[in-house]
């Protein structure tokens, strides 16, 4: 890249945010020297955010298991023999005694997931009441439930939902390697419903599936080209889980695992191309040493999951994060994040 196009890679012509990203310059981004990435990653990260701000959110799996979806990744997949037993839609009451304790314990966000395709019409008025609930807490509601129909999109709105999350997971070109019982198109459909209906957007991806340098570019390019970008952009490192195709792949190929330095280069490349947006360091923080974690950090990530648990796998807990926190002078986000509209 020239001198030129390293200083207006951030901005176009006028200054504003870019979405005209192609794939060759996020590939020469993944290329550059890393202490140059990094440093340009680090600067862009000051320019948008309050340097050291890192945002906290609880995950609480609400229906476990038994999905009908084939994700290649997902322990919750009735394609996968992971052993994990099927649950049903938690109730209202305890969802809202588990929001209530990660507020306690300092967490801003509160998300809630679910192993569906989609949901039910049936479950609707239960998303409602935990949606109403959390947000009458004063904490920020996040849900992920599959794909959504417009309808069900203005209903979360109403609700007063502040982001759904939905991923797509990689780029299009691997995308049929991880999933084929839904099409990248059904969560560009979803996503849309998502944004039109007016609630934020946290869409992101998995990294170290076996793909290559040129599909993390893809991902990132597929996010960085979306008008606005996600608000928020989970980054997850695949948590290989046995039973599951990748996990396997991943557990017996040990060699497949992506190289923490490549990591810190997905998440200098999403803080470089969405300057705006949360990029949260997602699933795969148990295995990872603090030195990477920190490494992301620096490189523009901005957001964590805490607690004991992810949806179904481990997270490195409240303990081991005030640690971290307090080794590398790390604070909870306070005030307003960037791009957010308030709900
Ligand atoms: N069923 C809904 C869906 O897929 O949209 C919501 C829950 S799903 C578990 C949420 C996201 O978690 C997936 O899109 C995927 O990106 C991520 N995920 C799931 N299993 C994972 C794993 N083993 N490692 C890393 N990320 C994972
Ligand atoms: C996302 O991108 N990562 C979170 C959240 N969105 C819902 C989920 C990670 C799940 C990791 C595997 C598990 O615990 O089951
Ligand atoms: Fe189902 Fe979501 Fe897991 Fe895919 S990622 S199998 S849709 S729970």
């Amino acid at each position: 890249m020239t001198d030129t196009a390293i200083a207006t890679a951030e901005t176009n012509a006028s200054g504003t945010i870019r979405h005209d990203w192609t794939h060759q310059e996020v590939t020469e981004l993944f290329e550059l020297p890393f202490d140059e990435l990094v440093f340009r990653a680090a600067t862009v990260h000051r320019q948008h955010h309050r340097a050291g701000e890192v945002q906290l959110s609880r995950l609480l799996s609400i229906k476990t298991g038994g999905c009908a979806e084939d994700c290649g990744y997902c322990s919750q997949s009735s394609n996968n023999p992971t052993g994990l037993k099927a649950e049903k839609l938690m109730a209202v009451e305890q969802v809202l005694a588990e929001a209530a304790a990660a507020k306690a314990a300092g967490s801003q966000r509160f998300c809630m997931g679910a192993a569906w395709r989609n949901p039910k019409d049936r479950d609707m008025d239960s998303i409602v009441a935990m949606v109403e609930g959390v947000k009458a807490m004063g904490l920020e509601s996040c849900m992920t439930l599959g794909m959504l129909s417009g309808e069900q999109a203005d209903q979360l709105a109403a609700a007063g939902l502040d982001y759904y999350n939905h991923n797509i997971d990689t780029s299009p070109e691997y995308y049929d390697k991880v999933i084929t019982t839904r099409s990248y198109q059904d969560r560009l459909d979803t996503l849309d419903q998502v944004r039109r209906a007016g609630i934020s957007v946290c869409c992101g991806g998995i990294v170290g599936m076996g793909e290559q340098t040129t599909d993390r570019a893809g991902l990132v390019l597929a996010l960085a080209t979306m008008n606005p970008h996600p608000e928020s952009v989970p980054v997850n490192e695949l948590v290989p889980v046995r039973g599951t195709p990748l996990g396997d792949m991943l557990m017996d190929i040990p060699d497949l695992m992506i190289d923490p330095i490549e990591f810190v280069r997905t998440i200098a490349v999403a803080r470089i191309t969405m300057p705006q947006s949360m990029v949260r360091l997602s699933a795969g923080r148990e295995a990872m040493s603090d030195s990477t974690q920190a490494l992301c950090f620096l490189a523009g990530a901005n957001s964590i999951f805490t607690g004991d648990m992810l949806l179904t796998t481990a997270n490195p807990g409240d303990n081991k994060d005030a640690a971290l926190f307090a080794k590398l002078g790390l604070r909870p986000l306070t005030g307003p994040e960037p791009m957010r509209s308030q709900r």
